[in-house]
């Protein structure tokens, strides 16, 4: 059964509105939202990965993400938090976050792996080739496939040597890190191979570019958030497809509803 993460993020530009705790409860609520829509984990992320964006100091991260993740962290569901800082990401854990989804796979922070070695939390290893600023610049593959699972799998042995054991980790591919929405489409040929090497892989593929493009070589305009997230349904029961232990999406409504009627057609009750 695949499970269904829901995005909070934190961020300025996601909440246009006067003050940190207005933005606070925004997000709160926007949590509770998604778990009333059925979502099993919460990603809470207070630092933008969209291509361009600037880095945030930490100490703003933390005061974005530390009071949501203190309020949503209740029995029944897991909290991650989406962070590139080691001190962030203890942090989270002592605030209730079980998981730490760091889309660098702990290349961005040197402190990464052995910080989260220390607690008992899992961790998301996405595939990273840089900050957003230089995301394209990085993008340059001989063998896409190839190279995206090798640095996936060197960055598993790196947090095994920091003292994380396997059943902890989760491995990410990052569609859009590092990849063109063509690149992103490529390693969709890669799938099987990373999800039939034994970790638990998580799939992030909600409102990216790479769906916008996947409707535009048919004609079709999908710009729209309504359009991208019916894009996304599709893709969240591809990913159940094809053996995902999650997906990560903004809309959590309608991945349910595709999964339900996906598991009908599987005869899955
Ligand atoms: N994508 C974004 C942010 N965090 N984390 C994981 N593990 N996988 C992803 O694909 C991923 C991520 C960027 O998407 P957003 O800005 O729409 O949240």
């Amino acid at each position: 059964m695949t499970l269904v993460m829901g995005i909070v993020n934190v961020t300025p530009d996601s909440f246009s509105d006067g003050g940190r705790y207005a933005r606070h409860d925004a997000a709160i609520a926007h949590g509770r939202r998604l778990l009333a829509d059925g979502a099993d984990l919460l990603d809470v992320g207070g630092e933008s990965t969209r291509p361009g964006a600037e880095r945030v100091a930490q100490a703003d991260e933390q005061q974005r993400v530390l009071p949501v993740i203190e309020q949503l962290a209740t029995p029944g569901h897991a909290i991650s938090v989406d962070t590139m800082n080691a001190a962030t990401a203890v942090a989270a854990v002592a605030a209730g976050a079980r998981i730490v989804n760091d889309v660098s796979g702990g290349l961005a922070d040197p402190d990464m792996l052995p910080a989260v070695a220390a607690t008992d939390a899992d961790i998301v290893l996405q595939h990273w080739r840089g900050h957003s600023a230089d995301m394209y610049g990085a993008a340059r593959y001989d063998d896409l496939v190839a190279e995206v699972l090798g640095e996936i799998e060197r960055r598993v042995a790196a947090a095994r040597d920091a003292g994380i054991r396997g059943e902890r980790i989760i491995v990410d591919p990052g569609f859009g890190f590092g990849k063109t929405p063509e690149d992103n489409w490529r390693f969709v040929r890669g799938l099987d191979a990373l999800i039939g090497a034994g970790h638990r892989v998580l799939l992030g593929t909600s409102r990216k570019r790479m769906l916008t493009l996947a409707a535009a070589r048919a004609g079709i305009d999908a710009s729209t958030e309504a359009r991208l997230d019916l894009a996304t349904a599709v893709t969240s029961v591809l990913s159940a497809q094809a053996g995902a232990w999650a997906v990560r999406v903004h809309d959590v409504a309608a991945t349910r509803l595709a999964l339900a009627v996906r598991d009908a057609w599987e005869g899955e009750e």
